[in-house]
This record gives structure tokens, C-alpha cells and sequence, in this order.
């Protein structure tokens, strides 16, 4: 096969660069080599070649206009956790949660698969920003790919092209990712819709080389490796030596009746309803409170010089979950992908417009399915894959904030935490200080849902909901983060939540949705020192004259349920703590011995079954 020459364009001056994408070709050793500008023209002929090679199906434009919708192999439909590597020089580095091997070792198996695997394809160079460009907080990435869908895609999610070459120049400070969906045309065979390789995966990290490798997959974080790869597990790594935090979670602006605005960031494990409350609009009663977006995924948190905490939103779109999507459950979700979109692994309707599980109104009497087969609602099978997905430009949301661009970033007043809890943790409560916060993000859990690894119920430990995302040892995360708390004058406030309490019969105590307004603005007050709160042997909460009630029919006693602290419950779940503590001995925080003393110790000096007492009692 013949192997490509690369023509660098005349603007691209990073010798670290040219040198590096020489050495890539001559590795993968593609048919041809294209150098993405991220002009429209360029994305709208990449579409069209997506069209033309049957991966993409472009939908009806009255309906969706200019609008894709690809299915992937069925193999390849989300992150590969168990084939995701941290490849330091010490295992210790990576920590008992990561997978590792020795980078030396990794390097020769991923040169060998590296080898030829461009064969008959053509290699994309991808510039991209994470993070406004010229932001002090963004990073550049380099990504080269043999998938036209991963260059579409990361058009959306990044500032993508030749704006971003232009802004590295002669610099030689970018992030080196390298991917391929493993499936080499090396004999001049036709290629498939979705090309992966079924058997083999590598998601590769090496932190110290600040390097990303991808082998095998298409799919999502995977492929599109300025997301979790470089935003997340390379980007914490840098937090740590550079003194900011690489966090995964959302940012949301909140305006008071009277235009004053606070900033929020929120930490939640899949299925917990992350990418809603990022976009979340006020219930009736409330509604002269707006929530506006900044992100819905990632944040960067770095200190400013007025010693507080400022955060950017490294990606430019969402790639959100679509089933459960509806114009109830997130309109500012479902306006933001009314244009512009890529779906992947939705079901396509009959009129060439897409539907899923979830969505509003009825289901189609016919469909096609995520798989390529006809499909009914009674034919018990899912229309649309648990995981598919929208890819959206985040300027498309109606609730995105004026501010989502600034390279300085917003002032964050509050972090919130949040897992899927049946029992045992209350609505709302805050953690007495930083510490004691960084504990309860520590130590956070998530019940299983039917999508999720483990057993259904069982409590995974998602610490920051960061478990997949740490590029080191969790626990010296642990301590980054304490050291962040002590260098900053004016940390955030720390918050936890749990939307998901159930009563005995099963039912959520909560409505969720919408009425989490009513928490957030309690927040949102409480930082701004305009909302009162009592201690309660967790830390600090609202009673129930505190939440704003209004338009919600919601009494004092199921209140009281949602926020109960049963002692019993408690020193079960402390012991859970310890479990997590012990898989991290080696450098655990000692902090963290000394807070489970005093939360056992609160516990003890309150009765077993702990009730919020009426405000007027407290007074
Ligand atoms: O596929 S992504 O990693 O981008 C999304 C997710 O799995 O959380
Ligand atoms: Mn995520």
C-alpha cells in the first residue's frame, strides 16, 4: 500500500509538532493525510463522505435540519472502563482504582498495533482547544484519527482547526493524542459503516509523557479523546503539579429576583440526572430565579488572585444521554439538539426524524432501531441503545450563560455532591468546612441502576464521581484536594444532595426535576449569608421554613422523612467508608481518621432516629 506525504500546512510552526505527526504517519502509515481546518465547508464534505459511507443517515432537514444519525457495531457502545489504562512509571503512582502496566511495556504493544492500522484510510489531524483559545486555563490537544465521525464530533465538542495551530504557533506545549479504530484496509477492501475492532481496546494514559493512545473503539470517550482522556485523566494529572483541579462536573449560573448571580459547580455519577440539573428551569413559584448554563460535564477549577475559585468549561458541546430526554425532563436540552446534531445509536422513525426511550408523546408504530432492524413497540427490544447519545453544540442551549466563553472564568461560590441514594442521606446538607466537605465527596456512593456495572441496589464508591477519571493514586487526589482548600482564601462552600430518598413503600420522596430549585436556591442563599440553617450530626441544614414552598403542595412531615439521619444507618454506612479507606491505605489523607471520629462522634451524641426540629424550637 502506498503510505501518504504529509503536507503541514504553511501556518502550523510547532517543530515538536510536525515532528511528531511525521512520526504517526510513518507509524500508521495512512492512504492520505488531512489536516482539519474546522472550517463549515470542511465539516458539512465530512458529513457528506459520512452519508456516502453509509455511517452516517442525514435526517429529514423540516424536522431535524442538518442533522446525522450513525449506528455503531454493536461491540462498541460506550467507554471501556476495564480497557482504560494509567500508565505511570510506578504502579504505585496510578493507585489500587486504576489499571496500569509498565509504559515501556505499553508503548511496544500499542507501537505493534499502531503499526500499518491506517492502512487504506485517511489520517485526520485534528487541532483542538479545550478551553476558550487563549484562556490561561485551556490546553491544546492534538488529535490524529482515522474516523471522519470522531473528526465531525470533536468539531462540536472542542474548539476545532486552524484558530487553534494558530494560537500554539511555535509553542511545543499540546497534548499528543493518538487513535485509530483498529480496522486497517489493507487489502483495498471496502470499508463498513462503523469499523472498530471487536476484540481489541486499549484507552491509554501515560501522565507523565502527557500522552493519550486509543486503540480499537469509535465510540464516545474513547474516541473523541479531548473529553475524559485529556480534559479528565491527563487534565488531573496537570492539576496536581500545577496547583488547579480537573473535576468532573457541572457549572450552572443562578440569578436572583434582584440580578445578582452565583455560580455553582455539581459533582454526580451517571444516572443521577447531571446534564437536567445543568440546565434546570424554576417551578412555577420561583420563577423569578433563572438557572443558566456554563457546562454540563467537565469543569476546570483554578485559583484567582482574590483567592477565590475560578472555573471554565473546557468543551464547546454536550454529549449527552438521550433516552429519558423529553420536553419535560430538560427542554433546554431538547432545543439544543433541534438542529446541528449528531445521534448515534438512537432508533430513526419513518418521516427521517429520531426517537428513544423516554422521549415526549407517543411511540412510533414503526422504527428502526439502534441496531439497523425494524422495530415496534411490542417487539421487546429497545428502540434507541441505553447509552446513545446527542452531540450538540453547547451555544444552542437557550439557558447557556453569557459568561460559558470568558477566558477568566466564573467565580464559584458552591460545590454540590450528589449520589443516587434510596435511604440514609438526607436531601440536603453542608458539611461544616471544607474539609469535612471533601470528605463527604470522598466517600460519596450511587446506587446501581439497571445500565450500570454491579449489582442493582448495590452502592458503588464514586468519589467526585470521579472513580474512571483519576490520572493518579485516588487518594493523593484526595490530598490535592485538601491542599486546594488551604490555598485558596475563599474556597467554595461544599454541599451534599440526594434527590433519589424513597419512602418504605419505595416511593421517591422527592419530585425532583424542576423543584430542585428549591434546594439550589437555599444554596445559593446560604453562601450569600442570607439563609439561616441548623446543625444536624451531619452538618449544617435547612429547616423546613427555610426551602421556599411556593407552588409545591409539600408538608412539614415529608420533609421531616427526607431529611432524617437514622443513627443505625449511619454507623453501617461509616463502615462502608472504611472499606474505601482501606484499598487506599497508603495514602490516605489522615484528616480523613480524624472526620470519621467526629461524624461517629456527632452521631453518638444524637438520638437513633434524628429529626429536623421546626424552626421556632431553634431559634
Ligand atoms: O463516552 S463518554 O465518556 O464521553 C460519556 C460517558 O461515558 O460518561
Ligand atoms: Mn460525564
Amino acid at each position: 500500500m502506498m503510505t501518504a506525504t504529509v503536507e503541514i500546512p504553511s501556518y502550523v510552526r510547532s517543530e515538536r509538532l510536525k515532528t511528531w505527526v511525521n512520526e504517526m504517519v510513518a507509524l500508521c502509515k495512512p492512504a492520505r493525510v488531512h489536516w482539519c481546518d474546522g472550517s463549515q465547508e470542511e465539516y458539512d464534505d465530512l458529513c457528506d463522505l459520512l452519508v456516502a459511507n453509509g455511517t452516517f443517515t442525514r435526517l429529514n432537514p423540516e424536522k431535524r435540519p442538518n442533522s446525522f444519525l450513525a449506528r455503531s457495531h454493536p461491540s462498541d457502545v460506550a467507554r471501556v472502563e476495564d480497557r482504560t489504562y494509567i500508565c505511570s512509571l510506578n504502579q504505585d503512582d496510578a493507585g489500587p482504582t486504576n489499571n496500569w502496566m509498565n509504559p515501556v511495556k505499553m508503548h511496544g504493544i500499542l507501537d505493534g498495533l499502531f503499526d500499518g492500522s491506517m492502512s487504506g484510510r485517511t489520517m485526520y489531524v485534528i487541532p483542538f482547544s479545550m478551553g476558550p483559545i487563549g484562556s490561561p486555563i485551556s490546553y491544546i490537544g492534538y488529535e490524529i484519527t482515522d474516523s471522519a465521525y470522531v473528526a465531525v464530533n470533536m468539531r462540536i465538542m472542542a474548539r476545532m482547526g486552524r484558530r487553534v495551530d494558530e494560537a500554539l504557533g511555535e509553542s511545543d506545549v499540546f497534548i499528543p493524542c493518538a487513535h485509530t479504530v483498529g480496522q486497517p484496509l489493507e487489502f483495498g477492501q471496502k470499508d463498513i459503516a462503523w469499523p472498530c475492532n471487536p476484540d481489541v481496546k486499549y484507552i491509554v494514559h501515560f501522565p507523565e509523557e502527557r500522552s493519550i493512545w486509543s486503540y480499537g473503539s469509535g465510540y464516545g470517550g474513547n474516541a473523541l479523546l479531548g473529553k475524559k482522556c485529556l480534559a479528565l485523566r491527563i487534565a488531573s494529572v496537570l492539576g496536581r503539579d500545577e496547583g488547579w483541579m480537573a473535576e468532573h462536573m457541572l457549572i450552572l449560573g443562578v440569578e436572583d429576583p434582584n440580578g445578582e448571580k452565583t455560580y455553582v459547580a455539581g459533582a454526580f455519577p451517571s444516572a443521577c440526572g447531571k446534564t437536567n440539573f445543568a440546565m434546570l428551569i424554576p417551578p412555577q413559584g420561583l420563577d423569578g430565579w433563572k438557572v443558566t448554563t456554563i457546562g454540563d460535564d467537565i469543569a476546570w477549577l483554578k485559583p484567582g488572585e482574590d483567592g477565590r475559585l475560578y472555573a471554565i468549561n473546557p468543551e464547546a458541546g454536550y454529549f449527552g444521554v438521550a433516552p429519558g430526554t423529553n420536553y419535560k425532563t430538560n427542554p433546554n436540552a431538547m432545543k439544543s439538539i433541534e438542529s446541528n446534531t449528531i445521534f448515534t445509536n438512537v432508533a430513526l422513525t419513518d418521516d427521517g426524524d429520531v426517537w428513544w426511550e423516554g422521549m415526549d408523546g407517543a411511540a412510533p408504530a414503526h422504527a428502526i432501531d439502534w441496531q439497523g432492524d425494524d422495530w415496534s413497540p411490542d417487539s421487546g427490544r429497545k428502540a434507541a441503545h441505553p447509552n446513545s447519545r446527542f452531540t450538540a453544540p453547547a451555544g444552542q442551549n437557550p439557558a447557556i450563560d453569557p459568561e460559558w466563553e470568558n477566558p477568566a472564568g466564573v467565580p464559584i461560590s458552591a460545590i454540590v455532591f450528589g449520589g443516587r441514594r434510596s435511604t440514609v442521606v438526607p436531601l440536603v446538607y453542608q458539611p461544616i468546612n471544607w474539609a469535612f466537605g471533601v470528605y463527604a465527596g470522598a466517600t460519596m456512593g450511587s446506587e446501581m441502576t439497571a445500565a450500570a456495572f454491579g449489582k442493582l441496589g448495590e452502592v458503588r464508591r464514586d468519589p467526585m464521581a470521579m472513580l474512571p477519571f483519576i490520572g493518579y493514586h485516588m487518594a493523593s487526589y484526595f490530598n490535592h484536594w485538601l491542599n486546594m482548600g488551604r490555598r485558596v482564601s475563599q474556597p467554595p462552600r461544599i454541599f451534599n444532595v440526594n434527590w433519589f430518598r424513597r419512602d418504605s413503600d419505595g416511593k421517591f420522596l422527592w419530585p425532583g426535576f424542576g423543584d430542585n430549585m428549591r434546594v439550589l436556591k437555599w444554596i445559593v442563599q446560604r453562601v450569600n449569608g442570607h439563609a439561616r440553617a441548623v446543625e444536624s450530626p451531619l452538618g449544617y441544614v435547612p429547616t423546613y421554613d427555610d426551602i421556599d414552598w411556593t407552588g409545591l403542595d409539600f408538608s412539614r412531615e415529608e420533609f421531616h422523612a427526607l431529611m432524617a439521619v437514622e443513627r443505625a444507618d449511619w454507623e453501617r454506612e461509616i463502615l462502608q467508608h472504611e472499606e474505601l479507606f482501606i484499598k487506599l491505605y497508603d495514602r490516605l489523607p489522615k484528616e480523613f481518621l480524624a472526620i470519621r471520629e467526629l461524624l461517629l462522634s456527632g452521631l453518638w451524641r444524637s438520638p437513633q432516629h434524628w429529626e429536623l426540629p421546626d424552626y421556632a424550637e431553634n431559634h
